[in-house]
C-alpha cells in the first residue's frame, strides 16, 4: 500500500529532477549560444586609428607644426604617409621632448627616438624608410601629446 508519505516523496523526486534538467539545459544553451564577443579589428594606438588618421600619402614631406601649443590631439597627430616620406615636427623640444614608442614607454629602435635631438627648438626632420606604425609621444605629457605615423 503506498502511503501519503510515499507519495509526497516521489513528487518531491520528480520535481529535483525537473529542475536539474532545466538549470543543464539553460547552461547547455548559454555554451551552444553565447554573447558575440565584439572584438575591435584595430585597437587605439596613441589615440590614434588607421582607418581614422590624415591621408597624407601622395606628398614627400610632411609638416607636424606644434610650435605654438603642441596641441597633439588634433587630427595632425594621427598621419599616413608613404615610404619615404620626411615628416618634420616643429615645436620647443626642451619642455616636450620629442620620443618614439606607445606611450609612456620609449622605444629606443624607433627612428623617431633614433633621429631626433629631443632638444632646442630646431625642426626636426625624419624620413620614414619603411612601412610599419610609428608612434610618438611627448615624455613630459605621455597622456595628452601623443600621436602615430603611419607608413604605408
Ligand atoms: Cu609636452
Amino acid at each position: 500500500m503506498i502511503s501519503r508519505q510515499h507519495i509526497h516523496s516521489i513528487f518531491l523526486a520528480v520535481a529535483v529532477i525537473l529542475v536539474a534538467v532545466v538549470v543543464t539545459s539553460c547552461s547547455e544553451d548559454e555554451q551552444t549560444n553565447p554573447n558575440p564577443v565584439v572584438n575591435d579589428p584595430e585597437p587605439l594606438l596613441n589615440g590614434c586609428k588607421s582607418s581614422t588618421s590624415v591621408d597624407l600619402r601622395g606628398t614627400t614631406a610632411v609638416t607636424i607644426n606644434a610650435t605654438s601649443a603642441w596641441d597633439l590631439s588634433g587630427h595632425q597627430a594621427c598621419i599616413i604617409v608613404d615610404v619615404g616620406t620626411t615628416v618634420t615636427w616643429e615645436g620647443n623640444f626642451n619642455n616636450h621632448p620629442l620620443v618614439g614608442g606607445e606611450t609612456p614607454t620609449t622605444d629606443a629602435a624607433s627612428p623617431i627616438t633614433l633621429g631626433s635631438p629631443m632638444s632646442g627648438t630646431n625642426p626636426v626632420p625624419i624620413t620614414f624608410t619603411s612601412t610599419g606604425d610609428f608612434p610618438y609621444y611627448c615624455s613630459s605629457h605621455p597622456s595628452t601629446m601623443k600621436g602615430v605615423v603611419y607608413v604605408r
